[in-house]
């Protein structure tokens, strides 16, 4: 009755939303580096053009470029089995289609890895999380033009050599599947239909550029399957979706089919593509309808079909529920549509908390594709404060995360294959979302403020000490108090 024997508990960054030296040791200008700080209210900017006075979160971020050693000493000091971080592709490729790599970058991330190494910390490394070069950006349109691919084809095989031996597991890109919603046009895939300052929310969406980039990441993504394996044989490459369990809002057939829909464009479709190596036969309809036509060449298909992933991951945040109603649709529904779920409260983001909707979704995922799972990002963002005395007791983190951790357990004793679990934001670092600080997710909390001010110390809220309990028992700490 415990976590299985060799689980990787650990922890989950990126490398735009915690480095900051946004232009040290030859890194170029990634899309997050053009994007203001917003609030919950409040939506970040996309300025092509860095403004004078204006406050670039991911500039310094959490200054991890230069605290890394604290950092990854505190990560031992809970005992993580596994950090789960990405490398900045600017600081590999500063435009992102140069012939050769840039040795500083290179340099920075031996160092890293090192230290990880150093504790026995297993690194899992995310090849591209939310930055791609801004460079192809404007070359380009980004993952729109096929070209694309040989980019971040040398970007894999630069890292894949450089770091032989030193790692085993690897991802090709954060959260495919968010390209598959108007949300992952720029922050997945780097594309930007109109070159103008804007709200991030309400940039041009052009569906067509969204799916035919996919299509070029999938091919991407096959090839660097392949192209690790034959660098390494011990290479594990896997995909990482975000889970976004949802729910018919009512027994009615016609929402539970409204929700069945919506699970294969979401949930389904990019993993399918990425674990069986084939479209799906029910996107042709959505293809169809929503006028979408893929270019693809003569080899594409073999391509798709020689390079499913060895493993699957995911992040976990929420659940949702579908309709087929018109008038249940008006509501406010999650960060990604549907409509709220009478049943569940939501944070103060407006994620809806179900732990029990992990469980479900890491037995549907493992009946789909009966492949090693890793849950690689899950977390509550809350408002953190640190009291007279100096702590930070973030309570509502312990019962949040105790609550997924148990559901997992169940879907372990359930039968599903599951590998390990790298809660998100591990330190506190800048929000994907809006861009801001105040939105924390850390065991350490960081002396960080959306003004810009803060010193960048470190303290250990009371989650860390939790969580350090967690991993020491192999979660047996929790289980035996139900
Ligand atoms: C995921 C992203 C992360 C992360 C997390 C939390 O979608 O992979 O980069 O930030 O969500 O989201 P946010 O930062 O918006 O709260």
């Amino acid at each position: 009755m415990s976590f299985p024997k060799n689980f990787y508990w650990g922890g989950a960054t990126a490398a735009n939303q915690l480095e900051g030296g946004w232009q040290e040791g030859g890194k170029g200008v990634a899309i997050s580096d053009i994007c203001t700080g917003g609030t919950a209210d409040r939506s970040k900017r996309i300025t092509p053009e860095i403004e004078e006075g204006t406050f670039y979160p991911s500039h310094e971020a959490i200054d991890h470029y230069h605290r890394f050693r604290e950092d990854i000493a505190l990560f031992a000091e809970m005992g993580f089995k596994m950090y789960r971080f990405s490398i900045a592709w600017t600081r590999i490729f500063p435009n992102g289609d140069e012939s050769e790599p840039n040795e500083a970058g290179l340099r920075f991330y031996d160092e890293l890895i090192d230290e990880c190494r150093k504790y026995r910390i297993e690194p899992m490394i995310t090849i591209s999380h939310y930055e791609v070069p801004f460079g192809l950006t404007k070359k380009w349109n980004s993952w729109t033009d096929r070209r694309q691919i040989d980019c971040y084809l040398n970007f894999c095989r630069a890292i894949f050599t450089r770091y032989k031996g030193k790692v085993k597991y690897w991802l090709t890109f954060n959260e495919l599947n968010s390209a598959t919603s108007a949300v992952g046009g720029l922050l997945n895939q780097g594309i930007l239909n109109e070159i103008r300052p804007m709200d991030f929310m309400e940039q041009v969406d052009v569906p067509q550029n969204r799916f035919q980039g996919l299509h070029h990441q999938f091919l991407a993504s096959a090839l660097a399957v392949k192209l690790a394996h034959e660098i390494d044989p011990e290479y594990q490459i896997g995909c990482m979706q975000i889970m976004a369990t949802s729910y018919g809002l009512t027994c009615k057939p016609a929402d539970q089919l409204a929700n069945q829909k919506q699970n294969q464009i979401m949930n389904w479709f990019c993993s399918d593509v990425q674990c069986r190596g084939k479209y799906p036969n029910y996107i042709h309809r959505y293809f169809r309808e929503n006028g979408i036509e893929i270019q693809m060449e003569p080899g594409d298909e073999e391509i798709l079909l020689a390079g499913p992933v060895d493993f699957y991951t995911c992040s976990y945040y929420m659940s949702g529920c579908q309709t087929a109603d018109p008038e249940a649709k008006k509501g406010k529904g999650n960060l990604l549509g549907g409509v709220p779920n009478p049943y569940l409260k939501a944070s103060d983001w407006g994620w809806q908390i179900d732990p029990e909707g992990l469980r479900y979704s890491l037995n549907e995922i493992w009946d789909r594709y009966q492949k090693p799972i890793f849950v690689v990002e899950n977390g509550l963002g809350a408002y953190d404060k640190i009291d007279e005395d100096g702590k930070v007791r973030d309570d509502y983190r312990i019962e949040y995360l105790k609550s997924h951790i148990c559901q997992m357990h169940e879907a372990v004793l359930d039968g599903v294959d599951l590998r390990g679990y790298t809660p998100w934001g591990c330190i506190d670092l800048v929000s994907a979302s809006t861009g801001e600080m105040a939105k924390r997710y850390g065991f350490i909390f960081v002396e960080r403020y959306d003004d810009g001010t803060g010193d960048f110390s470190r303290r250990r809220k009371e989650s860390f000490y939790w969580y350090r309990d967690v991993i020491e028992t192999n979660g047996e700490v929790l289980i035996n108090i139900l």
